[in-house]
């Protein structure tokens, strides 16, 4: 499959990428980012979630669960803004039950790897990301496979569907001061997700 259409990007004008942060920090004030154990370590990306459910992670393994691992609280809502922008770009998706807040300082990074904890794979998964720019690296559907690098810069929009929803991807670094949108620097990135079974 041809990487340029099952890749679709858009970019979010910057008073919205203003209002969906002031919207994230809200709800980041009730369910506060904490860096996950995983069974390899310490994450260096600082994870939330909003939404049903949340994707967590610890020592023993990886889960879609429906409270936050700190506090015990059911996470927060999704923005409303978030669910507009999903049915706008699939109307006939089921509704996203996700939306896992991944922040990265500037030295963090995420290791490639695929997504597979969702119990259906066929809902797209929308990203967007707000502040500093990331190199971010999609690959296929095999870890050896040739990967390509994708700047995701502010305000960017991805969708991935079809084939890429299965493909390994990673970010592999953050390019530090590269955007003024979050005030101590850094990047946040938002997946929207449908992580409980699809009826039907
Ligand atoms: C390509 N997050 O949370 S978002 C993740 O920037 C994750 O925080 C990265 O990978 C980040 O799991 C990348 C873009 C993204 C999300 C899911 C994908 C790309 C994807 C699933 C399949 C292929
Ligand atoms: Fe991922």
């Amino acid at each position: 499959m041809d990487a340029a259409h099952d890749l679709v990007r858009s970019r979010l004008p910057p008073a919205a990428q203003r209002r969906l942060l002031r919207i994230v920090a809200q709800r980041l004030i009730d369910a506060p980012l904490y860096a996950p154990l995983t069974p390899s370590g310490r994450m260096s990306v600082r994870q939330s979630n909003f939404g049903r459910l949340g994707w967590v992670c610890d020592a023993s393994g990886y889960r879609y669960a429906d409270a936050h691992p700190v506090t015990g609280r059911p996470w927060p809502a999704i923005p409303r803004l978030l669910i507009r922008l999903w049915r706008r770009i699939d109307p006939s998706a089921p509704l996203p039950d996700s939306c896992l807040v991944n922040y990265y300082a500037s030295d963090a990074k995420m290791g490639l790897h695929r997504d597979l904890d969702e119990a259906d794979f066929s809902a797209p998964i929308v990203s967007v990301s707000l502040g500093d720019e990331a190199v971010f690296r999609l690959g296929g559907l095999k870890r050896a496979d040739r990967a390509e690098k994708v700047r995701l810069q502010s305000g960017d929009v991805i969708v991935l569907a079809g084939a890429r929803r299965l493909a390994f991807h990673g970010i592999d670094r953050i390019l530090a001061h590269s955007s003024p949108l979050l005030p101590g620097g850094g990047r946040i990135n938002l997946t929207l997700r449908r992580a409980g079974p699809v009826a039907g």
